[in-house]
C-alpha cells in the first residue's frame, strides 16, 4: 500500500511547475502501478494546448470555473466541480481557465516526472524512462 500526502508532495520534485499549471504528482513511473495520479492546479486566466499523442489522460474536475475546448471538433464544455472528462482519441485540446482550477488527473501509460509539454502540447515518451523517486 502506497499512502502519500500532499504537504509532502508540494515543494519536492512531485511538485512540477509549468507556465500555466502546477502539477502535484502522487503516483509516477517508479511507483509501478501502471497509470500515474495528479492534483494539478491551473493558474487562473491561464489557457493551456495540449495534445497526449503518447498518452491517455483521464481529468476530473474538483475546483474552480473554466472551458475545455476540443480542437479538433470544436466542440466547448463547461468545467465545473463534478465533470469529468478522458482524451480518449488523443484529441488536441485546450483548457482555459476561468478561475484557479483543481482537476484530478490520470494518465496512462505514467508520466516518468521528468516530461515537459514540448512545442505541440504532449509529453513525449520518455526512453529510458527518467524517474523521479
Ligand atoms: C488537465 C490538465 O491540467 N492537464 C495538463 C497537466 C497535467 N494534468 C499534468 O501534468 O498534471
Amino acid at each position: 500500500m502506497i499512502v502519500r500526502r500532499l504537504d509532502e508532495i508540494e515543494d519536492s520534485e512531485r511538485d512540477v511547475r509549468a507556465p500555466t499549471f502546477a502539477s502535484r504528482r502522487f503516483l509516477l513511473a517508479a511507483d509501478g502501478v501502471g497509470f500515474s495520479f495528479h492534483d494539478t492546479i491551473l493558474h487562473p486566466g491561464s489557457v493551456t494546448s495540449m495534445w497526449y499523442r503518447h498518452h491517455v489522460e483521464a481529468v476530473y474536475c474538483i475546483e474552480g470555473e473554466g472551458e475545455l475546448t476540443d480542437l479538433e471538433s470544436g466542440a466547448s464544455h463547461h468545467i465545473e466541480p463534478g465533470v469529468f472528462y478522458v482524451l480518449d482519441g488523443h484529441e488536441r485540446h485546450e483548457l482555459k481557465a476561468l478561475t484557479q482550477l483543481r482537476m484530478v488527473c490520470v494518465f496512462t501509460p505514467p508520466l516518468t516526472g521528468a516530461e515537459v509539454h514540448g512545442d505541440d502540447g504532449s509529453y513525449p515518451i520518455l526512453d529510458p524512462p527518467r524517474e523521479v523517486s
